[in-house]
């Protein structure tokens, strides 16, 4: 992509409205524009990230055996009031009419819809496991919108759905959503702390909420200073492998780390003193296990291997993918702008001319340019003609991993440069080694 024909409205100034530093990035670096309180638009930069999200999620979503569907924004009121969460649910639903009358709401999350998929389908045991999930916005009338996508009112959700014919199998299916959520935001360049949790308005006694700690995040968090040292790592988890996962699930669960003090204090005094730490993060995900709450409210049953029929076991499992925007940017930024990790970066490297007009120096980018495309990566050339250090300051606040930076001087003795947002180091290679090397890191 060229940076001369592609729409990122950068803004100079720091937008008065945006009280944390994501929120003001977002907007400075063009990726989103707000439409309404807590409503945005996603613009180039923005939609591709988030795009970026979405294909992790799919990815381990597949690997760990789950299966993609889209339901609707827009739900009859009927399936709500069957599980009784229509007058439950409070003024977060947005709730309307259609022209004959009929009350209709905006999905805040889609229990009531895909039980209702299974009952209408699913009738023996012999059929499960299942796992169903969507990738899909969601609403909710939230009384604070704020900090911009953070706690928006219109919101990108992964929201997925097990069910399982016994609790055992359920909690199975916990499990091996605790690991591939996990890998899923470790592939996003974070690192997401299981925590224990209160299961709110979903209900059901099992729940984990992954916390990203940053100052700026909203939730109060307690935990043991060691759960940070714990590390996903490398290793490849078969997500069909029950004990496997349950000792990932044990390591990362054996340590104290909750997002309320209330419950367990004794274990957490069991804790030494130095270890006991107390932060804010930010949510990026939760999954529940509810057991029979929605099956037995709703009739979804199957007949089990003595012909019985029996409700199945739930749970759900949600990830933030808007919110995961934000919460990448407050976990990687300096003062010039964000830093993208590379596994969601919008565009795999920046390529500055800086002498925009100079035969040799244009030829140079575009041999590279040419060169980066055909080995499948995406740059985006900065061929405007405005003087170096406003070409870096906007690719700094872009925020792209690498910088290939090219000048009539290198090119004389054969040689580009090319630079770490994240390190700041710069190295001079030929314009071939440049693009091996970003071959090679992106591999
Ligand atoms: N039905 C369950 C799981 S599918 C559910 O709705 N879970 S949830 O309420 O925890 O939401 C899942 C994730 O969505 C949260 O962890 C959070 O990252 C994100 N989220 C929730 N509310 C908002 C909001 N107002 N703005 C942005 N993201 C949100």
């Amino acid at each position: 992509m060229r940076l001369s024909r592609y729409f990122v409205p950068v803004l100079k100034e720091n937008p008065a409205e945006a009280q944390i530093v994501s929120h003001r990035l977002m907007l400075r670096a063009g990726l989103i524009k707000q439409a309404t309180a807590g409503i945005y638009s996603w613009l180039p930069l923005g939609f591709k990230v988030l795009r970026r999200l979405e294909n992790i999620i799919h990815e381990e979503q597949q690997s760990a055996g789950h299966q993609a569907i889209q339901m609707p924004i827009l739900q009859s009121a009927d399936l709500w009031r069957e599980s009784g969460r229509y007058d439950d649910y409070g003024q977060e639903m947005l709730r309307m009419k259609d022209r004959h009358d009929r009350d209709l709401l905006f999905t805040p999350t889609a229990e009531e819809l895909v039980t209702d998929i299974f009952r209408s389908h699913i009738t023996s045991y012999k059929d499960l496991p299942l796992t169903l999930y969507q990738i899909q916005w969601k609403f909710r009338d939230e009384i604070r919108p704020r900090f911009g996508v953070m706690r928006g009112r219109e919101f990108y959700m992964k929201d997925g759905y097990n069910f399982d014919l016994t609790k055992q199998d359920a909690l199975h299916s916990y499990n091996r959503h605790l690991v591939s959520y996990l890998k899923t935001y470790e592939r996003m360049g974070l690192k997401a702390i299981p925590m224990r949790a209160d299961s709110g308005p979903i209900g059901g006694e099992d729940t984990h909420e992954f916390l990203v700690l940053a100052e700026t995040g909203e939730s109060e968090v307690f935990y043991d200073s060691k759960v940070t040292d714990l590390n996903f790592g490398d290793r490849k988890i078969d997500y069909f492998d029950h004990s496997a996962c349950q000792s990932v699930l044990d390591e990362f669960t054996s340590l104290y780390a909750r997002t309320d003090e209330t419950h367990e204090p004794s274990l957490f005094e069991k804790i030494p003193q130095e270890r006991q730490c107390k932060a804010r993060g930010i949510e990026v995900g939760q999954i529940f296990y509810f057991g029979t709450k929605y099956s037995e409210a709703m009739g979804a049953t199957v007949t089990d291997a003595n012909g019985q029929d029996t409700p199945v076991h739930m749970g759900s499992h949600g990830i933030g993918v808007s919110r995961l925007v934000g919460a990448i940017i407050e976990a990687n930024h300096d003062e010039k702008g964000i830093i993208w990790p590379e596994g969601v970066t919008p565009f795999h490297c920046g390529l500055v001319n800086l002498k925009q007009g100079d035969p040799e120096a244009d030829a140079a980018c575009e041999n590279i340019y040419q060169n980066l495309v055909k080995a499948g990566l995406e740059p985006l050339y900065d061929d405007r003609t405005e003087r170096a250090g406003g070409k870096f300051a906007t690719m700094d606040l872009i925020g792209l991993p690498w910088r290939i930076t090219v000048g009539p001087r290198g090119l004389k003795n054969g040689v580009v440069e090319l630079t770490s947002r994240s390190s700041g180091i710069s190295q001079e290679l030929t314009p071939e080694s440049t693009i091996n090397k970003l071959i090679s890191i992106y591999r």
